[in-house]
Order: C-alpha cells, then structure tokens, then sequence
C-alpha cells in the first residue's frame, strides 16, 4: 500500500549495497519515490549540487526541501518519517542501531571491493551487472576499462582484495551471531537487516565466495529480501588460495 506523504527523490548509483538498502526501506515502508539513476563518475557533480560539496557518495535522498545523505542517516530519517513498519522495533532498537553501523562499515567496503576486485579477472562478466549476458569481445574491451578505472579509484590492488577475502570469514561469523541472538533475520524486517543484507547479496555476485557464504544467516537474509540482484563473476576466477577456507 502507497502512503501519501511528502515529494522523496533517491539518487542512486545502480549496483550500489547501500542504495538497495534505502530503496527497500521506502518499498517497506510503503512510501512513494522517485528514484534517479546516476551515471557513474558523473554523480559526484549531481550530488554536490544537490547535497552539497562534502556529500559525494549515494545515496541521498530529498524529502521536500530536505537533504538527507548516507544510508544510516537515511533509514533512521524514515522511520521518524512513517514509523510503521518500525525498521528499529523498539525492544531490539539500540542492538538494530549497533548491528546497522556495523553493517555500514567494513562489510559494506568488502561488498565495493570484492566485486570489482573480481571482475579484474573475468571482465567479460561486467554484462551481467546490467542484466545481461557476459560480454563480446569488443565490450570486453571497454569493461576493462571500466575495471581498471575502478580500481584505481578505489585504491585496489591485488594486496588489497586478498586482504579483504581475508576479513571476510570473521565478518560472517559476526552475521551468524547477530541472527544468532535474533538482532537480525526475523520475520520482522529492521534496518540491519537491509544494511547487511544488500551487502551480503552484492557479495554472492562473485561465485568464488558461494562456499563460503552459501547455506548460511547472511545468505538467507541477503536472497530473502533481495530476490532480484543482477551479476555473476563465475567460480574460478579469483586466483588459487586467495578465498579463505569455511
Ligand atoms: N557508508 C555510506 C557509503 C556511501 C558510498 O561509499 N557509496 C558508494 C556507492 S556504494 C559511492 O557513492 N561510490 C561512488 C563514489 O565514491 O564516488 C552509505 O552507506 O551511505
């Protein structure tokens, strides 16, 4: 059911974790949107001139006049805005909170990092990003590119993924204690939910990390509540050895 309310514009970038993590807050909600896709390595322009010089990074999201920017600031601006269904139920609230600021840390760099860090490998696999096939040649082409220009932006190198693949066990034992102790992964849906869950869904695009990440809390959460999620960079890409052991 649609809420009447104020006029909310989310921008976006369109692979983005965090994004999904807003979109889905508004869809639970119920609240109407319209949602702006941003062209990469032109958003920055689009953001500072709508949130201002220090506010580069999506999502943002415009309620009226208002500016809100960052996922969490977001999400908790949403609950003051339609407080049903409450993404922080109150006799959970300070563990959500907690669970969610997690969610925007380390997990949500890793769900960034390994993507890109993988298509390095199998660039041809960027086509199913879009929702397509993998690309030809002459695509391949440009996605190396594309890839290459990520990496830099981002500061990856090889010593950075492995070292991420490194944090990623830690991370997931860290997502079995949360549903563990029924901070996340309820019938109840919160916002830790949405904040781990669109990263460990952006994780499971790289077919490497399935044995690790497969058959567990943050999978389960992850395709529960994100069913839709285009893009696999296909097992046996990433070098022997760099994906720790379950
Ligand atoms: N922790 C922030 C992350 C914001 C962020 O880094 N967003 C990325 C997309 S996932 C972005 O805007 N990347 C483009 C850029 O850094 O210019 C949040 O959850 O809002």
């Amino acid at each position: 059911m649609t809420v009447p309310g104020p006029a909310i514009t989310l921008h976006v970038l369109p692979p983005s974790p965090p994004c999904r993590t807003v979109e889905a807050a508004l869809q639970l909600k119920g609240l109407a949107y319209e949602k702006i896709d941003l062209t990469p390595g032109r958003h920055q322009e689009v953001m500072a001139e709508v949130y201002g010089p220090d506010r580069l990074t999506v999502p943002g999201l415009l309620i009226d006049e208002e500016r809100v920017h960052g996922s969490v600031a977001i999400l908790e601006r949403l609950e003051e805005l339609q407080p049903e269904p409450a993404l922080y139920p109150p006799a959970i609230a300070e563990a959500v909170h907690e669970a969610e600021r997690w969610g925007d840390g380390r997990l949500q760099d890793l769900s960034r990092l390994l993507p890109w860090g993988s298509l390095h490998f199998r660039p041809e696999s960027l086509g199913t990003f879009g929702g397509g096939t993998a690309l030809d040649a002459a695509g391949t082409d440009f996605a190396i590119k594309v890839i290459r220009g990520t990496w830099k932006y981002h500061g990856l190198t090889a010593q950075v993924l492995y070292d991420g693949l490194q944090d990623l066990p830690a991370i997931l034992d860290r997502i079995d204690a949360l549903a563990q102790d029924g901070t996340i992964g309820t019938d109840h849906v919160n916002a830790a939910d949405l904040q781990i869950g669109a990263s460990v869904r952006t994780l499971l695009t790289v077919g490497d990390l399935h044995p690790l990440i497969e058959g567990r809390a943050g999978a389960e959460i992850a395709r529960r509540l994100f069913p839709e999620y285009p893009g696999l960079v296909p097992a046996g890409a990433l070098p022997e050895g760099w994906v720790p052991a379950r």
